[in-house]
């Protein structure tokens, strides 16, 4: 593929203060740009310490000096690294150098968008490039490293195969019907079609839980006056991010705070206490809450008494989705002994703890984990992308069209159609089939430089 595209440049480290910066060159006039200005030869895959200077002889920057030959590189093209000091001057002047010489700014994404063309990468692991640079918990991070593997490409492309593998039977008794009448009559196909089915029902599933990933969880405290809701939110967050007073009424707008909860970043809000009331400003303050519940993943309603417990839920049934999760949880427990002495327990989905004291706190952690769905452990979850779960869909619907027009004798034409259609789909997961379109819209959210 050398030679095919222009040579592209970018500054490929973030802009700002920084101990080193790295230019990289990628395209066939990658290693005599390199040469002009580090008046050397690189080596291929040697770290050389290098002066760089300017078309006029000026010495900008030194440095280090890194060279892939293609096609064994990051794009499948030569590739050259100009790791030189960091800050807002020396980088820029390096890439003017470079372009300067012949290389033309890349586009975001433009590095990877190249990799996929010339073969380095499929499409799903192009994107799991991005996902791992914009992983915002360690889980995310994880699931993207192993989608960048191949991992999720190859349980897509083992449904592929198996559907292959079908389509040419199906294929061949259309086209040969005298030679095999049994080949669908044994029901052997069906079997397999059925396999091949429950396995992409698998993957699906496994893809939209590990959707749960790519954003962070809201949850959202809600309660009376004065039950302990920014107490909660502090001692969730380890901090003095809300207020908290005896005077019943003390938060009036929301409070959000960002926090990881074993590797996975939950949104923690605190709102004001709902209760009827004529000051404006409270008013405003509750009708912030009721909306920040419309938007909550999860809501932990807070109550500080037994009693509150059932006359709270009562209390905000109204205003409750009942798609929504819900964890009750009863605070102040420090002030029962009884309670004290059995913070440990849950009934349901009760939690019985003091924001003051700490104690309790565990439980409502691994509360919280179950009902948002972060307990997940499987190592076939994968960080799927939208555009993957609606691909999964659509195969699976064509191959259950496929199978009802099998299971009947009938029409098998149109189950070879169906058929096509599923693998089709599938092969728009890693990219066999794509469209410029497509293309452009996954690289273009890429940053520059990668
Ligand atoms: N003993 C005890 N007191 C608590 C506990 N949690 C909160 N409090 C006290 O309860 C009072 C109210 O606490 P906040 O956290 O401000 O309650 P809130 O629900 O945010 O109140 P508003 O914002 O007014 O709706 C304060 O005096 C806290 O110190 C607890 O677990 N035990
Ligand atoms: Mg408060």
């Amino acid at each position: 593929m050398n030679g095919e595209y222009d040579t592209i440049a970018a500054i490929a480290t973030p802009p700002g203060r920084g101990g080193v910066s790295i230019v990289k060159i990628s395209g066939h006039r990658s290693l005599q740009i390199a040469m002009q200005i580090a008046g050397q030869e690189p080596q291929v895959r040697v770290v050389q310490v290098a002066r760089f200077r300017n078309a006029d002889g000026i010495l900008i920057d030194q440095g280090l000096l890194l060279y892939f030959k293609g096609p064994a590189s990051y794009t499948g093209e030569d590739v050259v690294e100009i790791h030189g000091h960091g800050g807002a001057v020396v980088p820029q002047l390096l890439l003017d150098c470079v372009i300067r010489l012949g290389a033309r700014h890349a586009r975001p994404g433009e590095f990877t968008e190249r990799a996929f063309l010339n073969g380095k990468l499929d499409l799903a692991q192009a994107e799991a490039v991005v996902d791992l640079i914009e992983s915002r918990s360690v889980q995310a991070a994880k699931m993207a490293i192993r989608s960048l593997q191949g991992y999720f490409s190859d349980e897509v492309r083992r449904l592929s195969n198996a559907l292959l593998d079908i389509r040419v039977h199906v294929e061949g008794v259309l086209d040969f019907p005298e030679e095999d009448p049994a080949l669908l009559a044994d029901g052997a196909i069906l079997d397999r079609l059925l396999g091949t089915r429950q396995s992409l029902e698998r993957m699906l599933e496994n893809s939209r839980k590990g959707q749960l990933f790519r954003e962070a969880v809201r949850v959202v405290i809600i309660g009376r006056p004065n039950v302990g809701k920014s107490s909660l939110l502090n001692r969730l967050s380890g901090s003095e991010r809300a207020i908290v007073m005896a005077t019943p009424g003390t938060t009036r707008d929301v409070i959000e705070q960002s926090m990881f909860l074993d590797g996975l970043q939950i949104e923690v809000v605190d709102t004001a206490g709902v209760h009827e009331t004529e000051d404006p400003v409270e008013r405003e303050g509750v009708r912030r809450t009721l909306r920040e519940m419309e938007n909550a993943d999860l809501i932990l309603l807070i109550s500080d008494s037994d009693e509150g417990l059932s006359a709270d839920r009562r209390y905000f049934e109204p205003w409750l989705d009942p798609d929504k999760k819900l964890i009750q949880v009863r605070n102040k427990i420090d002030l029962d002994c009884d309670h004290a002495k059995r913070s440990g327990s849950v009934a349901a989905d009760r939690v019985f703890l003091s924001a003051r004291t700490g104690n309790g706190l565990p439980l409502l952690m691994d509360t919280i984990r179950e009902a948002a769905g972060l307990t997940i452990r499987d190592e076939n979850v994968y960080l799927a992308r939208s555009r993957h779960i609606e691909a999964l869909q659509q195969a699976g619907y064509h191959l259950g069209a496929a199978y009802a027009w099998m299971s009947r004798q009938s029409s098998l034409d149109l189950a070879a159609e169906e058929l096509l259609q599923a693998h089709q789909c599938l092969g728009r997961i890693t990219g066999e089939i794509h469209s410029d379109e497509l293309l452009g819209e996954i690289f273009s959210r890429f940053c520059i430089g990668k």
